[in-house]
């Protein structure tokens, strides 16, 4: 039965007592908090304290739910294994809107709804939406504690099962709640940093501003007297994730995946974050952050843009295949970056842990993730082994007998599986804190960020793109940056391997207009005076005419991350082509063995050079696959401007006219 409204009050109040110390009644905090009580109409309010003991009893429930099941301790300690809806595996790209009061701010490639109408019908949707749950509150803070940058939000939601991952993927706390000041004039002043003039004063609109972001979710299902939670709560058809970048406000209805669940992620660091940097002259970003240590101890932190499932995570953690060189992982998804008084660019990770996809990860392609893993870890549409352990597709290199797939089909002989499909869900995901990473940088949680000093953007290209080029300028990289394009990957709902323009790989994340987006890049560090990084674009996934990878990737991409250092320390070489500066085979240090004699007479090994003159490893690669992973084509690259020509006319007078110029000096160098 529905509990009265006082009655949910007095025992919201009464939950904790520090909840009761910082959520006085007249804070912004508390009005919000209690109308939204009064809306959703759950049984019971808990505010997440972020200790040891609520871990177990969250994870409790959802066990008691269905909703995940422990693996074997022995194996895998104080692990779980949730299963979703069928239905609910993936971002809904569909679903998500950012919806600012005026249409021309969110841009050709966001859905756009207005803010009256939204409102009023989520408000329907929201309505008494917990009857029969529990509300959790959920404090969080993105970025390190004590950072300028980082933000408060405060989700609300009534899964367990989101809750179990917002702690590891942020920091989770009742502290956090003290960081929101009580009156609005001072969350105002606080919600501003750097304070920098309005860019566009008439574009301005009354912001509503509580010092924190509100975050609110649900997964659409009240249960009433006579129904049961069933493993899985979803309200697939009514699901809406709508921003509000005006008012900075996140209401998400009827998934609980990852993507569309966790709103510190990519609904705050990401799309209200990139609307927030805009106004303040920052940037949030869908990149990864690593540092990278030469062999004399030289360390250059670079920040990498690369869509959905494009390997941020394996970069991030690259364990490099060049003696002395080291990497090392501020984070893998998101980076917020400022250039500092003195014109440095600087960044931090926003969140505490990650949230990978796990086919694919294996001891070869990251053994880093793989040793993160072995404990305290959510594993989310993996496969399961008999006794009682995950599996995904590339974690071994054959099924092992006995699989239960993700979707809960009890597997015989691994033949059997051959009619089901993949055994993991292709975006399984693992939800693991950063401390467990053994690579993770010791910077990560520098409240100031770690210094950038090069930025690269990525994307899955089996043609056109050779596997790394350096920009000319500022301009000619945000061109780059502007005109990434990537195959689609199972991280979103959609049809996979379709090549589209990802701008950043900031396409599902940007939360206002693309063609301003590119502006506040272009112009952002000019007018601060700031040092501009060099800029990089790779592409690991280059194929061969018969479709075989050019490139082996993994371990091997410190190859091109130690041309990269070489570049932005001015010693390595390069030479232009029209796209850009391409490095030399030999600065790849890249090799390929003379052709097998006729008659098959094997070369002497000892002929065969298999280290540089410094004793590096020289990467031996198939005879003639060397020209293509770096040739420029003329024809492909003609064919590649026509498509360019028509992504931005999508961006019509929002399109800066410094890229229609670096579109023009394409279309003639490679004319
Ligand atoms: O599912 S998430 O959106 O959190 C991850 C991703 O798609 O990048
Ligand atoms: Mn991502």
């Amino acid at each position: 039965g529905s509990v009265p409204y006082a009655d949910i009050i007095s025992r919201m109040v009464k939950d904790t007592e520090r909840a009761q110390l910082v959520v006085s009644e007249r804070t912004p905090l508390q009005q919000w908090l209690y109308s939204r009580v009064a809306l959703f109409g759950p049984s019971t309010v808990h505010f997440v304290s972020g200790s040891a003991e609520e871990e177990k009893l969250l994870s409790a429930r959802c066990i008691a739910d269905g909703t995940m099941k422990p693996l074997n301790p022995k194996l895998r300690p104080n692990c779980f294994i949730a299963l979703t809806d069928a239905k609910d595996v993936a971002r809904s790209e569909e679903s998500t809107f950012v919806c600012p009061v005026d249409k021309k701010n969110a841009g050709p490639t966001n859905n756009w709804r207005s803010p009256v109408e939204m409102k009023a019908e989520l408000k329907a949707k929201f309505n008494k939406c917990m009857e029969g749950r529990t509300l959790y509150v959920v404090p969080f803070l993105m970025g390190p504690k004590g950072s300028k940058l980082a933000r408060v939000g405060v989700q609300l939601t009534d899964s367990p099962y989101v809750v179990l991952n917002m702690k590891l993927m942020a920091r989770v706390g009742l502290d956090v709640l003290e960081m929101i000041p009580s009156d609005s004039a001072a969350a105002d002043a606080a919600a501003r940093h750097p304070p920098e003039p309005a860019r566009d004063p008439s574009a301005k609109f009354p912001q509503q501003k509580l010092g924190f972001v509100p975050c609110h979710h649900s997964v659409g299902v009240p249960l009433h007297e006579s129904s049961k939670s069933t493993p899985w709560p979803c309200n697939i058809d009514k699901r809406v994730i709508a921003h509000f970048p005006d008012s900075r406000e996140i209401w998400s209805f009827g998934s609980g995946y990852g993507g569309n669940a966790l709103l510190g992620k990519k609904c705050l660091a990401l799309r209200i974050a990139s609307a927030i940097g805009r106004e303040e002259g920052w940037f949030a970003e869908h990149m990864l952050i690593l540092g990278l240590t030469s062999p004399t101890g030289k360390k250059h932190y670079i920040a990498a843009a690369f869509p959905s499932a494009c390997g941020k995570t394996n970069l991030a953690m690259l364990r490099p295949s060049l003696p002395g060189w080291s990497v090392s992982c501020v984070g893998d998804d998101i980076a917020w970056m400022r250039f500092d008084s003195s014109g440095q660019l600087r960044a931090i990770n926003p969140e505490r842990g990650f949230f990978g996809v796990a086919p694919g990860t294996s001891e070869l392609t990251n053994p880093s993730a793989l040793a993160a893993l072995r404990r305290d870890t959510l594993f989310t549409n993996c496969a399961t082994t008999m006794d009682g352990d995950v599996w995904w597709e590339g974690l071994t290199p054959s099924r092992p007998e006995g699989l239960t797939t993700w979707q809960g089909t009890p597997g015989g002989t691994p033949n059997a599986f051959e009619s089901l499909g993949p055994a993991a869900h292709p975006n399984a995901r693992f939800t693991v804190s950063a401390e467990r990473c053994p690579s993770l940088d010791p910077a990560w949680q520098d409240p100031e960020g770690v210094p950038i000093s090069a930025i690269v953007f990525g994307g899955r290209r089996a043609s056109t793109v050779p596997l790394v080029y350096q920009s000319r300028s500022w301009e000619h990289g945000v061109f780059m940056g502007a005109t990434l394009s990537s195959e689609r990957t199972a991280a979103a709902e959609g049809q996979m391997g379709e090549v589209r323009f990802d701008p950043f790989a900031m396409l599902p994340f940007c939360g206002y207009h693309m063609g301003d987006y590119f502006q506040h890049w272009l112009e952002t560090p000019r007018r601060q005076n700031a040092k501009l990084p060099p800029i990089f674009h790779v592409n690991w996934f280059r194929r061969g005419p018969g479709g075989n990878w050019l490139w082996p990737g993994f371990g091997e991409n410190a190859r091109v991350l130690r041309w990269i250092a070489g570049r932005i320390e001015g010693t390595a070489s390069s030479h232009e082509t029209p796209i850009g500066f391409v490095p030399t085979l030999a600065e790849l240090g890249v090799t390929t063995p003379p052709p097998r004699r006729a008659g098959g007479a094997h070369i002497a090994s000892d002929v065969l050079q298999t280290v540089d003159a410094q004793g590096n490893p020289l990467l031996s690669l198939v005879p003639g696959t060397e020209a293509d992973l770096l040739r420029v084509d003329r024809d492909e690259w003609r064919a590649e401007v026509d498509r360019i020509a028509r992504h931005f006319e999508t961006f019509g007078d929002r399109l800066p006219t410094q890229l229609s110029q670096e579109l023009e000096t394409l279309r003639t160098r490679t004319g």
